[in-house]
């Protein structure tokens, strides 16, 4: 008490007892027993940071105590439980997500009040965790957030990365990336196990006995320490556990002889090695060293976990029945989140023959009845392949294993499927064309030795069946599937909007929808219910002036809240296609220039805002993120079309930018070259929080278009289908282009926008000499039908009745694009597990 009142006399107590008045005084006795008690700061400071971190240990109080009670309801029932393994999770902040989930958001804004504080601004204090790259990390997190919401038995995966995803800064070069230290002060959510160490090894060889068994021995062993973050279920008692590894070196590796007479470097080699795993997110690997870095996070991430599944499973069984190994998969579910994780396959295959003693048909059933993989990307370079050298000198008896994969499945294709012998070449796991640089590759390892494989939307997973695994289909048809990426509702609506959540409550009558998002569809009877529209209407504006503030706060561009918020936010890549955005921003640029003033106030004013990361080595992505800002310093500087047209970078996008962006939106772009993006979930965002998308047919897209309905998304652009034809007919020189897509390009190359050299980044888009790589990603093809949608997006806008209702009918037609749902479908479709609420 003393101590919150030294800096913080000007604390409010409610004169009349308000109903929240017992539950926060007690939430507010334990922030301030928190800030006393576990001190990371001076005493005597409670600024916005101290309330912070106080607060969070607090709400970590009962999650920790909710976490032990669904281990142990978990552990005495002993279902069968899904693991997910995943190189990436974008956990964003925990706070306010924690306190929504715990259902006390009342009570501790009330408790924060009468410590002098407001919860959004002590929200806002936290760090992002951002230990991933992008739509896959965030999917890896929305779908804890189910599991655990569901009551399901399930845990993930990762590494506890100490550098996540690099901060970016943007100066007059364009993108600059520093490195983001998350756990700087420390991370109030995670609780280290100290009892949970598991020994990993690298390198070595295999030891044969006389007997023949084998065993992997040598090399060098780091040890992998277990650290928890709770996850709590909306409205539930149960609490899941994400577990993350760190990487350490035991203490007798520690050469103290060696220390002492001067050699410190070598004494603490084995720690400093060990501090390499997992120092920071994906590092570059273009390098040697950078190869086996990442493959060695990969197998850390594996051989760890693993043991750690296999230890559990062991634990559940003691005093029952006697172990039998054909029961693993009744118990166990490994899924792996793309191929990142594909070294847990011949992990499981070692540690049954090798340390369990099965022999190799029992533990390959075993390993392919728990194994189920799901497939991110059909870009090329995203499909892992790692050098066998590199393999064999780092995992010897991996590279065994994974040989004798291989050989098993070239001997069935031989024996029983003739037909197919001459796919083999491509079918193979072992991949030998080139015999300087013989490589394993991933994706094949997963699709033989797993007994599901499926897509993330239904386009993607279509495309994996007719090309990329058409042949394993033709041999497995069955274990192909599909499963329509989703977002948490909680996160991505009730939580980032209240004010728009408050106004469905109401119109539904129940709340229900947060965690049955079909129920949205109950708004389509009132989407022309003009006092809906009105509160609609004035929700959408809060929103979008927040989000004005923000904007000003960020970059000091000052954006007009009557204007259309247009906004595309997502990693920087050409199949991605900012460069179409930022292409018709220059267009309408040029427009607005040719008018009169009269014309000109007939336009839609806009403001386009783009935001994201370029990958720090691609360099036609940070060329983008120039473009996108040296447009923008002429357009927003320009006095006869500022008030028409605005074009905004949004630095650092993350996943709490987003959730300031995405409530306030009216329109996104989702445009990558058709048959490109897998799924895409920032759609499915934006589309929740009622803004209208301009489009292709691709991923996701195709079947949000479907739920909400044509009339209300702005598609545009070649299909999947005719993308193939259209780069033969490019390269054969027959493509003509638009004018108004020569015109875009002529203004930039003319420098109107400064005097940096965007031809190489331009040359991209045209023929296939010098730079020119013939436009694979189609901008040109899809230029006209690009602005002539924006044109229909223009003249909607002028009609606010039928825009607010096209914003309600997507909001109503989101209901399919729940990880609710998801993840209900792999639970009951692929992992075979039910829900273990714990009573
Ligand atoms: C991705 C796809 O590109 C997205 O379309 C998809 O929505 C997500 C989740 O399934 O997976 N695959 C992939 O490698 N990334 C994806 O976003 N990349 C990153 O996360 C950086």
């Amino acid at each position: 008490e003393t101590l919150i009142t030294a800096t913080n006399d000007g604390a409010k107590v409610p004169a009349v007892a308000h109903p929240l008045a017992e539950e926060s005084s007690e939430i507010a006795s334990n922030i301030a027993y928190h800030a006393q008690y576990s001190p990371h700061f001076s005493p005597l400071k409670f600024e916005p940071e101290q309330a912070y971190y106080a607060a969070a240990q607090s709400i970590r109080d009962m999650l920790i105590q909710r976490w032990n009670e669904t281990y142990l309801h978990f552990h005495k029932v002993d279902p069968k439980q899904t693991y997910y393994l995943s190189m990436e999770y974008l956990q964003g902040r925990a706070l306010a997500n924690a306190i929504g989930n715990l259902g006390i958001l009342d009570a501790y804004a009330d408790a924060l009040n009468k410590l002098g504080h407001e919860l959004e601004e002590i929200a806002e204090q936290e760090k992002d965790a951002a230990l991933g790259n992008g739509g896959l990390g965030r999917l890896a997190s929305c779908f804890l957030d189910s599991m655990a919401t569901l009551n399901l038995p399930a845990w993930g995966y990762g590494l506890r990365y100490r550098y996540g995803l690099f901060r970016q800064r943007i100066s007059k070069e364009g993108q600059e990336e520093v490195a983001e230290d998350w756990l700087e002060k420390f991370s109030p959510w995670e609780v280290v196990r100290h009892d949970i160490v598991y020994p990993v090894r690298f390198f070595g060889r295999v030891e044969v006995s006389p007997t023949g068994s084998r065993k992997w021995v040598g090399g060098e062993i780091i040890q992998a320490l277990a650290y928890d973050v709770p996850i709590p279920g909306y409205k539930t008692k149960n609490t899941i556990n994400l577990r993350l590894w760190d990487a350490k070196a035991s203490c007798e590796d520690f050469n103290l002889f060696q220390f002492n007479s001067g050699q410190y470097e070598s004494a603490a080699q084995l720690h400093s090695k060990a501090q390499q795993i997992c120092a920071v997110l994906y590092p570059g690997d273009a390098t040697e060293n950078g190869k086996i870095l990442r493959l060695k996070q990969q197998f850390f991430l594996c051989s760890a976990s693993l043991q750690d599944i296999v230890v559990r499973f062991k634990e559940r069984r003691a005093g029952k029945t006697a172990l039998q190994w054909s029961e693993f998969p009744n118990k166990v579910a490994v899924q792996l989140n793309d191929t990142h994780p594909t070294l847990a396959i011949p992990e499981l295959m070692r540690l049954l023959m090798d340390d369990e003693g099965l022999g190799w048909d029992e533990a390959w059933n075993v390993t392919t009845r728990t194994v189920a993989y799901t497939n991110h990307t059909v870009l090329p370079e995203a499909l892992e392949k790692w050098p066998q050298a590199i393999m064999a000198k780092l995992l010897p008896r991996h590279m065994e294993i994974i040989e004798e994969i291989d050989k098993r499945f070239m001997a069935m294709i031989h024996s029983s499927r003739t037909d197919m012998e001459s796919k083999l070449p491509s079918m193979r796991i072992l991949d030998s064309s080139n015999p300087e640089k013989p490589v394993v590759r991933m994706a094949n390892l997963c699709v033989v030795s797993s007994h599901m494989v499926n897509g993330v939307a239904q386009l993607h997973s279509d495309i994996l069946k007719s090309e990329l695994f058409k042949d394993f289909v033709s041999i497995w048809p069955a274990k192909f599937q599909n499963k329509t990426n989703g977002i948490t509702p909680r996160r991505w609506l009730r939580f980032c909007s209240p004010e728009l959540s408050n106004i469905i409550t109401k119109w539904l009558k129940t709340d229900r929808w947060i965690t049955n998002l079909d129920l949205l569809s109950g708004l389509r009877k009132f989407a022309d219910n003009e006092e809906l529209h009105s509160e609609w209407d004035s929700a959408k504006m809060a929103n979008k002036c927040r989000l004005a503030q923000y904007v000003l706060h960020v970059t000091g561009i000052a954006i007009d809240p009557n204007s259309l918020f247009d906004i595309q936010v997502k990693r920087i890549h050409e199949y991605k296609r900012q460069l179409l955005n930022i292409l018709g921003a220059v267009y309408r640029y040029k427009k607005l220039r040719e008018m009169s003033t009269e014309e000109r106030k007939k336009m839609t004013p806009r403001t386009i805002m783009l935001g994201g990361k370029a990958f720090a080595t691609y360099t036609n992505a940070k060329r983008i993120v120039k473009l996108v800002n040296d447009v923008g310093s002429v357009v927003n500087n320009d006095p006869e079309i500022n008030n028409y047209l605005k074009v905004v970078f949004i630095p650092n996008y993350n996943v709490s930018v987003a959730e300031m962006l995405i409530p306030g939106s009216e329109l996104s772009q989702h445009i990558s070259t058709a048959g490109m993006e897998a799924s895409g979930t920032s759609n499915m965002k934006f589309s929740l929080n009622g803004c209208l998308i301009i489009g292709t047919l691709d991923g996701a897209n195709v079947e949000i278009r479907e739920e909400i309905g044509e009339e209300n998304f702005f598609l545009f652009g070649a299909k999947a289908d005719e993308v193939p034809r259209l780069r033969k007919e490019r390269e054969a020189g027959l493509f003509k282009p638009d004018p108004r897509f020569e015109e875009a390009k002529k203004l930039i190359r003319s420098g109107a926008f400064g005097s940096y050299n965007y031809n190489p980044l331009l040359d991209s888009l045209e023929g296939n000499s010098g730079y020119g790589r013939g436009d694979y990603f189609l901008v040109g093809h899809d230029f006209p039908s690009y602005i002539d949608a924006q044109s229909k997006v223009d003249e909607a806008y002028k009609d606010r009745r039928r825009w607010l209702k096209m914003s309600i009918l997507s909001t109503a037609g989101s209901g399919k694009f729940s990880s609710d749902r998801t993840i209900s479908q792999y639970a009951k479709e692929i992992w075979d597990i039910k829900g273990c609420p714990v009573p």
